[in-house]
């Protein structure tokens, strides 16, 4: 039986439809980065060993495009629902657990979000595991600002690599009233196998532009894009 506690806990998840209509491309969309990009290329430690120059610019055409996009009206809605938390207009909190890369929540005015497969405007030194911010291009032989040694790294998920804050999310789909994903196609595990985590103990809601293919273990689905269906679902939460 589902319970709710007076103060709603809600955990968010989001993926790259979140962002799509701030003008990043989705994975596996039609025109997504997997039809022009081959995974074990870009996307595993394999392929980065074996042509970290490839990979290095891969991530670097990205983070140059992020820098010249916007957070839209989805990632502000989510904003404005934290806000209205610290407020008391909200007897509830949000948590945003986020596949994405990018910083659009942040720069929305999101504050408390987690990063399961890092930050693209952020490098790792294989040397000395410094994670500095990186806003610009990083190559093979650029050196690491704290030990000066080149080996850096994108700081991200690669598959086979275990995401990350894994314990924090853990407890926070244990402890939540209420699970939505948005803008994800639900294929990436251990992100996808959230909503079986929680589904006894939560209501489920999946916010995507498509319509799911196949039955889903979500108790309700908004179809339509997320810049219209989360600011409408936001205000229903709110009461306005
Ligand atoms: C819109 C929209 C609009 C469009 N409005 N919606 C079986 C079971 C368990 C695990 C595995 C398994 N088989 C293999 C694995 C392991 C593997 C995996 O899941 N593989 C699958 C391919 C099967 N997973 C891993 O290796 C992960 N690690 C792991 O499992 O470690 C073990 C472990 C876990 C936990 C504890 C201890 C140990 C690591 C996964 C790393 C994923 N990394 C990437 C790249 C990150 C960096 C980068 O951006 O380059 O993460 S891959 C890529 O996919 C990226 C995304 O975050 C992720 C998910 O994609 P997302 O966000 O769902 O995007 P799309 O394109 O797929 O979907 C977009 C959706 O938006 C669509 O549905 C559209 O309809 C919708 N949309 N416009 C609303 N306007």
């Amino acid at each position: 039986m589902k319970q709710h506690d007076p103060a709603e806990r809600l955990v968010v998840l989001t993926g790259a439809g979140i962002s799509r209509e701030s003008g990043l491309e989705t994975f596996r969309d039609a025109g997504g980065l997997w039809n022009r990009h081959d995974i074990a290329d870009v996307c595993t430690p394999q392929g980065f060993r074996r042509d970290p120059m490839l990979v290095s610019r891969f991530y670097n055409e990205r983070r140059a495009e992020l820098a010249h996009a916007e957070p839209n009206a989805a990632h502000r809605a989510l904003a404005t629902l934290e806000q209205a938390a610290r407020d008391g207009r909200w007897n509830g909190e949000l948590l945003i657990v986020t596949q994405n890369i990018d910083d659009l929540h942040e720069r929305a005015g999101s504050r408390d979000v987690v990063h399961m497969h890092g930050e693209l405007r952020r490098v790792r030194c294989l040397s000395c595991g410094a994670t500095p911010e990186w806003l610009g291009d990083c190559l093979p032989d650029t050196p690491c600002p704290a030990c000066h040694r080149p080996n850096l790294r994108p700081d991200i998920v690669w598959f086979g690599e275990v995401p990350l804050h894994m314990e924090r999310i853990a407890a926070a789909l244990a402890a939540c009233d209420r699970f939505v994903t948005i803008g994800t196609s639900g294929m990436v595990y251990p992100a996808a196998g959230f909503v079986a985590e929680v589904r006894d103990h939560a209501d489920t809601l999946d916010i995507n532009l498509e319509a799911p293919a196949t039955p889903t273990l979500f108790d309700r689905t908004l179809v339509g894009p997320a810049t219209r269906m989360v600011p409408r679902w936001v205000a229903d939460i709110l009461g306005s």
